[in-house]
């Protein structure tokens, strides 16, 4: 069957600005008024490729996350759950650039040729956006490539990211032996509630958590979420929902947030915590968390994605030890090079935990944690979540505990991985599951953070000419091109007590960013600033 004229009909609709495009790290992202010819042949791929893996349903999210509330972006999701498999971004990158409303025609009958997908199979697409004022226009440009292409979908209209990849997973495995929840809205806060009650039963919470919602998505889905949760008074927790507006779109990340709060490190300027208080801050598309609180000598003390890694890891360890399944678990940790020195040296020494790091980016966290029984990953700015292979699940779902002690243990680290958001870092789950942990240990989060103490670091944005004369290796550790810029910055380093650096080209920025690392603040700012003058 040919596409080919009601796709040459529909691609007029949505011309495509002068301009070169790109599928990465987070999909498509920009000024949402030069999104919709993208958001036409993103859907164009995404029956494709629902094509090509007979006929499960792929995901489409509008979503920007953390950009500013102008900006619009568009994202895959694979049938598991998971992003769009790595071979297929090349696909979209040509679809989007293809230069006329033929040249697309061609491209995507060629994609068929070469992957022998048969366009008379059936193809299903699930989608849903965030809060931000140009999403409706762009979910119209999608709907106009999957009536084109004769592809079902089911329009989920609000959601935040994860819930979306949690929807994908529920709709493909619906039936099987594999199925992960039920395919609604509903059974997604019913299956973290269900869990959160479960892993909370012997934990008593302290306080109330506030949690600054970027004015996102988040908000009004945190909000139904309490809905389905007790109360502390119950057993469960005092949840605040704060920055919750979304109908003020400008609203949208401005000085709040989780980006706002990792990179200006403090609070929104409308927080009225208390000194020790509980508070969190999401992304405006609920898939990044990170903790702070404001300590007695009123300095902001952040709790970021490190953090919850180190806390989530240290947990879940001794639940395997308590349950007796710590010698059929192996536990580790993925990280990027963003991560402080100080929470490696946790992991490793204190832990006594493996580590793997790998570049920038969910998907290679992702694949890296999939390699562990548990894998634990979360990149330093919030994003994160917990793996546990089938093997692990297994393993817990049959072990026989040899007492009551035992048997509660086991409990908790089974409602902890139906708590943990398997398909992707999921803001709303991992909150639940710091919540837990915080709650068993009894913690406030100045016990948490005293843990370990961070090295002083600084991270600076350098804008450069080109950056892509910038290569790396080593998990971007280390630069390979321009040639002798590493060894002068191994030379720099070299001269800083506990020093360490790197840079890299942004994969989001026209710029590269330089991380550095020392004893003292001072020198690791002095560092920052030096290497940045390298590669400048
Ligand atoms: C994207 C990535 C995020 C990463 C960030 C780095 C996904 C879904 N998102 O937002 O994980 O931390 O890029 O940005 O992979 P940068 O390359 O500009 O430093
Ligand atoms: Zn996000």
């Amino acid at each position: 069957m040919s596409f080919d004229q009601q796709i040459l009909e529909a691609s007029k609709k949505h011309p495509r600005p002068a301009r070169i495009f790109a599928y990465g790290t987070a999909g498509f992202r920009m000024k949402a008024d030069l999104l919709p010819s993208v958001v036409f042949r993103v859907g164009l791929l995404a029956a494709a490729r629902s094509r090509k893996m007979n006929g499960q349903s792929i995901g489409v999210m509008i979503t920007a996350s953390h950009n500013p509330p102008e900006d619009n972006g568009v994202k895959l999701v694979d049938p598991y759950g998971d992003m769009l498999e790595a071979t297929w971004e090349p696909h979209a990158t040509a679809f989007a650039n293809a230069k006329t409303d033929e040249e697309l025609v061609e491209e995507f009958n060629k994609l068929h040729t070469s992957l022998k997908i048969n366009s008379s199979a059936p193809a299903r697409v699930i989608y849903a956006r965030d809060t931000r004022a140009s999403g409706p226009t762009l979910v119209d440009c999608l709907v106009d490539a999957l009536t084109a292409t004769n592809t079902e979908y089911t329009d989920y209209k609000l959601l935040t990211t994860p819930q979306l990849h949690y929807l994908v997973r529920c709709t493909n495995t619906k039936g099987t032996q594999y199925e992960y929840g039920d395919v609604s809205e509903t059974g997604y806060y019913e299956k973290l509630s269900t869990a959160f009650k479960q892993a909370m039963k012997n934990a008593k919470s302290k306080g109330t958590i506030t949690v600054d919602c970027a004015n996102g998505v988040g908000g009004p889905k945190l909000r139904e979420l309490v809905k389905y949760l007790p109360s502390q008074a119950e057993g469960g927790v005092d949840i605040k929902v704060v920055n919750e507006d979304v109908h003020k779109p400008d609203n949208l990340n401005s000085q709040c947030g989780a980006d706002f709060v990792k990179t200006q490190q403090r609070a929104p300027p409308s927080s009225k915590a208390a000194p020790g208080d509980r508070c969190a801050s999401l992304d405006g598309d609920a898939d990044r968390i990170v903790y702070y609180f404001i300590d007695e000598d009123s300095n902001f003390r952040l709790l970021d994605g490190d953090r919850i890694a180190t806390l989530a890891a240290a947990f879940l360890g001794e639940l395997g030890e308590k349950s007796g399944l710590a010698s059929k678990l192996s536990i580790g940790v993925v990280q990027t090079a963003y991560a402080n020195g100080a929470s490696t040296k946790f992991i490793t020494e204190n832990l006594k935990l493996p580590i793997q790091c790998t570049p920038t980016g969910v998907k290679y966290l992702h694949h890296a944690a999939q390699r562990f029984d548990i894998g634990v990953y979360f990149e330093a700015n919030g994003h994160g979540t917990v793996l546990f292979s089938p093997l692990a699940l297994k393993t817990i779902a049959t072990h026989e505990p040899q007492s009551p002690s035992q048997a509660d243990a086991l409990a908790t680290l089974t409602a902890a991985t139906e708590l943990i958001n398997q398909t992707v870092g999921d803001a709303l789950s991992d909150l639940l599951l710091v919540e837990v942990i915080l709650a068993h240990k009894a913690w406030d989060p100045a016990n948490w953070l005293s843990t370990y103490t961070d090295y002083p670091n600084r991270l600076v944005r350098v804008e450069v000419g080109n950056r892509n004369v910038f290569k790396t290796e080593d998990a971007e550790r280390r630069l390979t091109e321009p040639k002798h810029a590493q060894a002068r910055i191994d030379e720099l380093v070299g001269k800083y007590t506990k020093g360490r650096s790197f840079a890299r080209a942004s994969g989001t920025e026209d710029a590269v960013r330089v991380y550095a690392e020392a004893a003292t603040r001072a020198e690791a700012d002095d560092l920052a600033q030096k290497v940045a003058g390298i590669v400048k």
